[in-house]
């Protein structure tokens, strides 16, 4: 099974999978386009949020970094008035140094993930999107953002009015990405935000092709036409399209098997099924490690019933 990832929301899901599955048939391939470099450093935000959530470090409250954190670090910064805004911890802030280090000594983004992951512990294969540089670049009523500018340093409060992926033409996929995705028998888009945590992964021509081969199953991240966490609904709006996860089903329409959407929207089954999209309504809400793994263990069934009208057509 191959899963795409972007941070957060397709951090908890992976971590289900994770649970659920043998390690070595899970690769989970996470978007690279929000990283950037920081007070000098290489970060890969959602590489760190996927690796620190199935190595069980990650902060339950945030998300993100680590939750056996100190803050030294920031704390310093701010008393020499230095940037604040993206708050690197002590510990995390060791894993930004190593990444840095082994860049500079030419060693390419996947074999320094798979490195971190394998001293952390984590069993499943972590693979980001591609080794080259990919940067999100959200264009708004305030100009052109990078996108840990928007997201961070300004809160997703920016009006968006268009996305794009720098460096997009350039990208191949990483070593593992495409092996995994022809090994695979179903892809699972993990609630992540589509429009800057997905959109960047299948921008990438081979990726997509891939992709289009294999059943692909979903978990919408819109739910009563919010989102958790992070501004995916708020682009949507934004973008000239009413959130839902109908719009989730529509976007990704030409590759989608079946979408699970949770059960406060089940008035959309019917429309998203007459897009000859397969749907399940369940409790999507991941609030603890045991609702992971009950979503994870709806969506085997899912895929397994799936995998079965498939076969049958
Ligand atoms: N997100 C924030 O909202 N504020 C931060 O200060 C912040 C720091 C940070 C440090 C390391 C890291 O790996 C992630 C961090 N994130 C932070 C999360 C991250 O930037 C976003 O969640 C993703 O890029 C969106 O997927």
């Amino acid at each position: 099974m191959v899963a795409l990832a972007g941070g957060v929301g397709g951090a908890k899901l992976a971590d289900g999978l994770a649970g659920c599955l043998e390690p070595t048939s899970l690769t989970i391939i996470v978007n690279t386009a929000d990283d950037f470099t920081h007070l000098g450093l290489q970060i890969s935000p959602d590489i760190d949020t996927v690796t620190y959530t199935l190595a069980g470090l990650a902060d339950p409250e945030r998300g993100w970094g680590r939750g056996d954190e100190s803050w030294a670090f920031m704390e310093t910064m701010a008393a020499l008035g230095g940037p604040t805004w993206f708050r690197l911890g002590d510990r995390d802030l060791a894993l930004h140094h190593f990444r840095s280090l082994r860049q500079a000594q030419g060693i390419p983004l996947s074999s320094i993930t798979a490195e971190v992951r394998e001293s952390l512990g984590v069993r499943p294969s972590i693979v980001p999107m591609s080794d080259e540089r990919v940067r999100t670049i959200v264009s708004t009523d305030e100009g052109e953002l990078a996108f840990q500018t928007y997201f961070v340093a300004r809160k997703c409060e920016p009006v968006v009015k268009a996305i794009r992926f720098e460096g997009i033409d350039a990208a191949g996929p990483a070593p593992g990405v495409l092996e995994s995705l022809e090994a695979a028998d179903i892809v699972i888009f993990c609630p992540s935000n589509p429009w800057v945590s997905l959109d960047p992964i299948l921008a990438i021509p081979a990726i997509r092709e891939q992709v289009g081969r294999k059943p692909v199953l979903m978990i919408s991240p819109i739910i009563s036409g919010k989102t958790l966490k992070g501004p995916a609904a708020k682009m949507y709006a934004e973008l000239g399209v009413e959130p839902s996860a109908l719009a989730v089903a529509r976007h990704y329409e030409e590759l989608l098997s079946g979408i699970i959407i949770d059960e406060v929207d089940a008035h959309l089954e019917e429309t998203i099924r007459s897009l000859g999209i397969q749907v399940k309504t369940d409790q999507t809400i991941m609030r603890s490690r045991s609702e992971r793994v009950q979503l994870v263990q709806s969506l085997l069934e899912f895929s397994r019933s799936v995998l079965m009208k498939e076969d049958a057509q």
